[in-house]
């Protein structure tokens, strides 16, 4: 169990528990809603949050930890940008005696015990969840089916897993062709960018958007208007979150379908920020539950929307 200096449990103790949470950035609206599902569980639980946005990047985020190392935190908790580089930081966490929980994305390191907990998506089901739908929307064509594809940040766990389980399914029929695919950053003025390259590129030829998240695929809409084609129509779009602006797309017709992924983390984070401190056993791995929102369903489902 975690002790005071002083060898004073700290369920006994007065003082409150500091939580330092490094979070990625602000770079899409499924982040905005777990940053503020994170500082609102705090302030609920009565936990001081130590809060640092890493801006995308990140040397800011290992320069994070660092500094909660060094203010001596209780927990440590973390959204990793990438999965891999964060083997040296979380030894020197480790040796600190500062437990580690990881929110949302995973990290590859070989040493399992350098975290005592992950808790968020199953991003490959995201990506199955994504090929499923399309397989089934397009069984009476022939093909070949023309995918361009909107991957979310290089070297990310979502990305990684997404990409991977869209493909696991897709791959079953030949029809299927991923014809372009590159990074959109999971942000809406990438993924507008990028999808311009991609018509620029492909023109008609292009069947279905598959972007990792909705904010490229809101992104992506806009370059689809301004190329003087139907977004969800000339081209099926399917994306992963189902933020609200991806239901307000679905309700104009303009998104065909959305994974859902939950940001609402919070709670369960402060939970296991209390049960670290107080010694009791944490799961090492805490899957989100989630479905998937159509756009046939989006104006019944939007009221019911909390993010
Ligand atoms: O899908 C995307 C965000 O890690 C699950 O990051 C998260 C992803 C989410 O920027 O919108």
């Amino acid at each position: 169990a975690f002790t005071l200096a002083a060898g004073i449990p700290r369920a006994f103790a007065q003082k409150k528990i500091v939580l330092g949470f490094s979070q990625i950035g602000a770079e899409s609206e499924w982040r905005t809603a777990n940053t503020e599902s994170i500082k609102s569980a705090a302030k609920d639980a009565g936990i001081e949050l130590k809060f640092a946005d890493a801006q995308q990047k990140q040397e800011n985020q290992i320069k994070a930890i660092r500094s909660f190392i060094a203010q001596k935190v209780d927990v440590i908790a973390f959204s990793p940008v990438v999965e891999t580089g964060f083997e040296t930081v979380l030894r020197e966490a480790k040796a600190a005696k500062i437990p580690v929980i990881l929110t949302d994305r995973a990290v590859n390191v070989k040493d399992q015990s350098l975290w005592v907990s992950f808790m968020g998506s199953d991003f490959t089901e995201e990506g199955r969840k994504a090929g499923r739908w399309l397989v089934e929307k397009m069984k009476a064509e022939k093909g070949p089916v023309n995918i361009v594809e909107l991957q979310g940040t290089v070297g990310s766990a979502p990305a990684i897993d997404r990409k991977k389980g869209f493909e696991e399914i897709i791959k079953a029929d030949p029809k299927f062709k991923i014809v372009r695919s590159q990074t959109g950053d999971f942000t809406r003025a990438k993924g507008k960018e990028v999808m311009e390259a991609f018509l620029k590129a492909e023109g008609k030829k292009i069947n279905v958007l598959y972007a990792h998240n909705d904010d490229m695929a809101i992104g992506a809409i806009q370059a689809i208007e301004e190329a003087g084609l139907k977004p969800a129509k000339d081209i099926v779009i399917i994306s992963i979150d189902a933020v609200k602006g991806a239901f307000e797309a679905m309700m104009q017709g303009k998104l065909n379908v959305s994974v859902e992924c939950s940001p609402l983390l919070g709670p369960q984070l402060m939970q296991a920020v209390k049960d670290v401190v107080a010694g009791k056993p944490v799961p090492k791995r805490i899957v989100t539950e989630e479905g998937i929102f159509p756009m046939e369903v989006a104006a019944k489902e939007f009221p019911k929307r909390k993010y």
